[in-house]
């Protein structure tokens, strides 16, 4: 049998990314993103936004991420997105409704697409937390690029290697017998 896995190296020329950053708690997201482009950087990716390797979008704050990366992703454009955000407690449940919806819908925007979306959000009780994962003591930017090499390295490999799904895929007995599909009235 065979071992599938992400490699950060092969091919990197050939790759393309899209961020999608909030633009909510812009202090740390920023830094999230120059350690995105580092990591990217270093890696062989062109980062240039005038390039063809990575496109940028900004969106207002981490609920709008999902909306955004599935649309993004279905452009076929891309080779994994990551979403960068960064949701900070407050004194009301917002942060709980905010966060939620940002980690389901990243989730169900890379499940339905099959595009690897990097779930890039911090979600911390202070600033100085989020700071503190976003360049004063580490930097997860560099970490969510890492992880989307990896991905959109994996997913290259499996696209090669492996046969095409048939669609209805996930709901078919057998590739054989698809099952009917409801016909939508005239
Ligand atoms: N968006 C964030 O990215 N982080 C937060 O901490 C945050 N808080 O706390 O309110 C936040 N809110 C804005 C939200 O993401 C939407 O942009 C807004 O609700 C409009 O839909």
């Amino acid at each position: 049998m065979t071992v599938f896995e992400g490699t950060f190296h092969r091919d990197p020329s050939t790759l393309r990314f899209a961020l999608v950053i909030g633009r909510f708690n812009d202090l740390v997201t920023g830094k999230l993103l120059s350690g995105c482009q580092d990591c990217l950087k270093r890696h062989g990716i062109n980062i240039d936004p005038q390039g063809t390797q990575v496109d940028y979008f900004w969106v207002p704050g981490s609920f709008e991420l999902p909306m955004v990366a599935r649309r993004v992703a279905i452009s076929g454009r891309y080779n994994a997105i990551i979403c960068l955000g960064a949701v900070i407690r407050g004194d009301t449940p917002h942060f709980d409704y905010v966060a939620a919806e940002a980690a389901k819908g990243v989730a169900a925007a890379s499940f339905q697409t099959g595009i690897p979306i990097v779930f890039g959000v911090l979600t911390t009780d202070t600033l100085q937390q989020a700071l503190e994962r976003a360049g004063i003591k580490s930097n997860l930017g560099w970490n969510y690029a890492l992880n989307a090499l990896e991905m959109a390295s994996l997913m290259r490999e499996i696209h090669r290697e492996l046969p095409a799904p048939t669609y209805p895929y996930l709901d078919s007995p057998t590739a054989d017998e698809p099952p009917s599909l409801p016909v939508s009235p005239e």
